[in-house]
């Protein structure tokens, strides 16, 4: 019996696999990954932590490809099944959004997508003075995209939007950053009520042990349930060969996003294959995206792994509350 609900339109062609069988871990893996190679692009290094929306009975989304000169660059990509993608060869060239000056285009990394009233909005990882901070843009069609102001001052990375206004106004997570490879780190909830000026900022989680203890980051669109906004994030340690990102999941109050309801102790996913701990950077699993079907309970969530390879994992959202409750901090 399907206990909580999870608000938005169903989604029946959701990528889906059932759990393997003898398996009972709580998120399972595509058994076909990675879905997209590091050279689907001629251009590309690695295509990873990418994002993706249902659109139109197909799916399209904005993709990480570093190039090869390791220019970290977001494309557009279509699907008809979420899981075989074309990607455009050329990169996304934002015009200014009506009203805007133009904003500087610095790099984009880690892009997020989300349906919000009339539009996608995309955030992803700009640089602002060469520095790291959270870039916004929006379309309508995947074909033609609008920038406008960035949100936040540098240092900032793991910005992510709420599908919907919270208390009259847009929502985001943040967690602001250094210039380099950041060893520590908290997320950040602000709210805006033109997509331009942000502001009322409220820490929401910080580090806590294992796993998740060097810094924590939002990871795909918070899924708001009848439970509170369901959150999928990454969490990271130092071992000593380095940061290992894995992926935990949290419940925040739905009227008081900064409030968090419950949050796992053991991670969800961690590198494990062959696939998540060999690559450019080994060791990492990094989601940007989930898609859900009310319906059926489904979510299918959409993560790079090693830095070089976009993978696919599965769970079902009574699970992960159950989860949730069982094995809260
Ligand atoms: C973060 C970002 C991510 C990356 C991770 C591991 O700072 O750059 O894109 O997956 O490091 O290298």
């Amino acid at each position: 019996m399907k206990k909580t609900a999870m608000t938005g339109p169903d989604l029946p062609n959701i990528p889906w696999e059932e759990r393997p069988r003898g398996a009972t871990d709580v998120v399972w893996r595509y058994s076909k990954n990675p879905i997209i190679p590091r050279d689907l692009l001629p251009s590309s290094n690695s295509i990873f932590n990418s994002a993706v929306v249902p659109y139109q009975g197909e799916f399209r989304g904005v993709f990480r490809c570093d190039d090869k000169r390791r220019a970290m660059q977001l494309h557009a990509g279509r699907s008809q099944d979420g899981l075989r993608w074309r990607l455009d060869p050329e990169r996304i060239r934002f015009q200014p959004a009506e009203g805007f000056e133009p904003t500087e285009w610095g790099y984009g990394y880690d892009p997020r997508v989300v349906w919000i009233e009339d539009r996608y909005y995309i955030t992803w990882c700009n640089a602002l003075a060469g520095w790291p901070t959270i870039g916004v843009a929006y379309t309508h069609d995947f074909e033609t995209f609008y920038q406008m102001e960035n949100a936040f001052l540098p240092f900032n990375r793991n910005g992510v939007l709420f599908p919907r206004r919270v208390n009259g106004n847009y929502a985001m997570l943040s967690r602001p950053s250094d210039r380099g490879h950041t060893p520590f780190g908290e997320i950040y909830y602000s709210e805006s009520p033109d997509m331009t000026y942000w502001g009322k900022h409220r820490l929401v989680m910080r580090p806590a042990g294992g796993w998740q203890s060097t810094k924590i980051g939002a990871g795909p669109v918070p899924i708001e349930t009848s439970e509170g906004w369901l959150v999928f994030y990454h969490g990271v340690l130092t071992s000593c060969n380095g940061f290992v990102y894995s992926m935990g999941a949290a419940l925040l109050d739905i009227d008081r996003p900064w409030e968090v309801v419950r949050r796992t102790e053991p991670y969800l996913l961690h590198p494990r294959e062959l696939y998540e701990r060999v690559g450019d950077v080994p060791n990492v699993v990094f989601p940007c995206a989930a898609l859900t079907d009310p319906i059926t309970g489904r979510i299918a969530i959409y993560y790079g792994a090693a830095d070089t390879v976009t993978c696919l994992s599965f769970c079902r959202v009574d699970e992960v509350i159950d989860f949730l409750e069982a094995h809260s901090l």
